[in-house]
C-alpha cells in the first residue's frame, strides 16, 4: 500500500494547530499531530517542503523504516522541528496500519495492561480559596491527581495559572508578553497552598505541581524538601533540563518525587536522567518526541530504570496527539500518570474523537486506527493567528525562563 498524498494542515480551531494527513493508494487515510506551541509554522514548511515530498509513492506499512530514514537520512538529527514532523508521519502510519488491520492501535502495541489511563488535571487559581475550590471541583468529578498552581502575592499573570474564563491557553500575543518573576516569594509561597490542600483532602489524592523550568538545582532542592511533608506524586520540571547532571544536586536533597520532559524530543534527552535514576518520571509526548514509535522507546528504556511516564497532555497538543498517547499509556508496563487539559468545544469539533472520560480515567478509542481525525473543511474556517507563549523577567529586568 503507497502513499498518495500527504496533506499538511494549519488552522486555528481555538488555537493553532498543524496537523498530517497521509493518504493511500487504497484510500485508507492517517493522521499525525505537528504542533509545536510558537513554532507552528516551521514544523509545517519542515514537512512540506522537505518530507511530504518523500512519502509520495513509499510502503505506508514500512512505521520503523520511514522513521529511521526521516531521522537519519537527514543528517541533521533531533530538534524540537524535526522530530515533530517525524513524529506526525508516525503517527499517521500507526494509524493506517490500525485501520488495515481492523484493531484500535493499542492491540498492535500489545494489547491492555490496564482497565482505565489515569488522569490529572490542571486546578490553578489567583488565591489559595479559589484553588481549593477547583481541587474540590476536580475531585467531584472523579479526578484521582490534581496539579495544583496559585497565584503568588506581589506577583501578576504567574505562568501556568489559569484565572480567566474558558480554556487555558498560555501563548498569547505575536510578540510574547512580559512577566515578572521573583523565586523568593515563589519559594516562601508554595508550601503554604500545599499545606492547606492536604488539610482540606486528606492524604490519598495525588498532588502535582509544575515548576515550569525556574529554578537552579539547589532552589529546587530547597523546594522539593519543604513540600515533603505534604506527599507530592511529582514536582515537575523543578530546573532547565539542558543539563543532565544537575539533577544530582536535587536528588541529593529531597525524597520528593520528579518529573520531566514535555520540552524532549529524543532519547538523548533523558538518556542519563533515567539512567542514573535521577527522575521518576518522564513526560515526553508523542508529538514532540518522534510519534509513538520512538516515544515507546523511551519509555521501555525508563521501564528498566523505574522511570514511569507521565506524558504532557496540555492543550496546545491537538485531539491527535492524545489519541495517540493513550494508546501508549493504556498499553506500557510503565503507564504513571497521563496530563489532560480539555480541548476547547471548537477545537474537538475539528477533531473528532472517539476517546472518553470517566470517572478519572480516559479511555483509548476502540476504532481501527487512533480513533481520531480532521474535518479539513471545517478547519479551513479557522485561518492560523500568530501566538506565542510569554517570557518572564527577574524584578531587576534579567530575562529568566516561563
Ligand atoms: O507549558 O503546553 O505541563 N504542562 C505545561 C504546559 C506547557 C505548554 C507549552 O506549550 O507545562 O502548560
Ligand atoms: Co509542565
Amino acid at each position: 500500500m503507497r502513499i498518495v498524498d500527504a496533506r499538511v494542515i494549519v488552522s486555528c480551531p481555538g488555537r493553532n494547530f498543524v496537523t498530517l494527513k497521509l493518504v493511500t493508494d487504497e484510500g485508507v487515510t492517517g493522521v499525525g499531530d505537528a504542533t509545536l506551541n510558537g513554532r507552528e509554522l516551521a514544523v509545517a514548511s519542515y514537512l512540506s517542503e522537505h518530507v511530504v515530498p518523500l512519502l509520495i509513492g513509499r510502503d505506508a506499512a514500512r512505521i520503523e523504516d520511514t522513521w529511521q530514514y526521516l531521522y537519519k537520512g537527514a543528517y541533521w538529527r533531533r530538534g524540537p522541528v524535526t522530530m515533530s514532523a517525524i513524529a506526525a508521519v508516525d503517527t499517521a502510519l500507526w494509524d493506517i496500519k490500525g485501520k488495515v488491520a481492523g484493531l484500535p492501535v493499542y492491540q498492535l502495541l500489545g494489547g491492555r495492561s490496564r482497565e482505565g489511563v489515569t488522569v490529572y488535571g490542571h486546578a490553578s487559581a489567583d488565591t489559595v480559596d479559589s484553588v481549593l475550590e477547583r481541587v474540590a471541583d476536580f475531585v467531584r468529578r472523579g479526578y484521582k491527581a490534581v496539579r495544583v498552581q496559585s497565584g503568588i502575592p506581589g506577583l501578576s499573570d504567574v505562568y501556568g495559572v489559569h484565572t480567566g474564563p474558558g480554556v487555558y491557553e498560555p501563548a498569547s500575543a505575536a510578540v510574547p508578553a512580559e512577566t515578572v518573576w521573583s523565586t523568593e516569594r515563589y519559594l516562601d509561597h508554595v508550601p503554604g497552598v500545599f499545606a492547606r490542600v492536604r488539610q482540606e483532602f486528606g492524604p490519598h489524592l495525588k498532588l502535582l505541581h509544575d515548576v515550569h523550568h525556574r529554578l537552579t538545582p539547589i532552589e529546587a532542592a530547597r523546594l522539593g524538601r519543604s513540600l515533603e511533608p505534604y506527599a507530592l506524586t511529582w514536582m515537575e520540571d523543578p530546573v532547565p533540563a539542558e543539563l543532565q547532571e544537575g539533577f544530582r544536586l536535587i536528588r541529593r536533597h529531597t525524597t520528593t518525587p520528579i518529573a520531566v520532559g514535555e520540552v524532549f524530543n529524543s532519547v538523548w534527552d533523558c538518556q542519563q536522567l533515567v539512567s542514573e535514576q535521577l527522575v521518576d518520571y518522564v513526560r515526553a509526548t508523542v508529538v514532540h518526541a518522534g510519534g509513538i514509535t520512538h516515544l515507546r522507546r523511551i519509555f521501555d528504556l525508563a521501564a528498566l530504570y523505574h522511570v514511569r511516564s507521565g506524558s504532557h497532555g496540555a492543550t496546545d497538543l491537538s485531539p491527535v496527539c492524545l489519541a495517540a498517547a493513550l494508546h501508549l499509556d493504556i498499553s506500557i508496563p510503565n503507564f504513571g500518570l497521563q496530563e489532560y487539559m480539555p480541548h476547547a468545544d471548537v477545537t474537538d469539533e475539528v477533531f473528532p474523537h472517539t476517546y472518553r472520560f470517566e470517572g478519572g480515567y480516559l479511555h483509548p478509542s476502540e476504532e481501527p486506527g487512533l480513533g481520531v481525525d480532521i474535518d479539513e473543511e471545517l478547519a479551513a474556517r479557522y485561518p492560523y493567528k500568530p501566538a506565542a507563549l510569554p517570557v518572564s523577567r527577574l524584578e531587576d529586568g534579567t530575562l529568566h525562563s516561563w
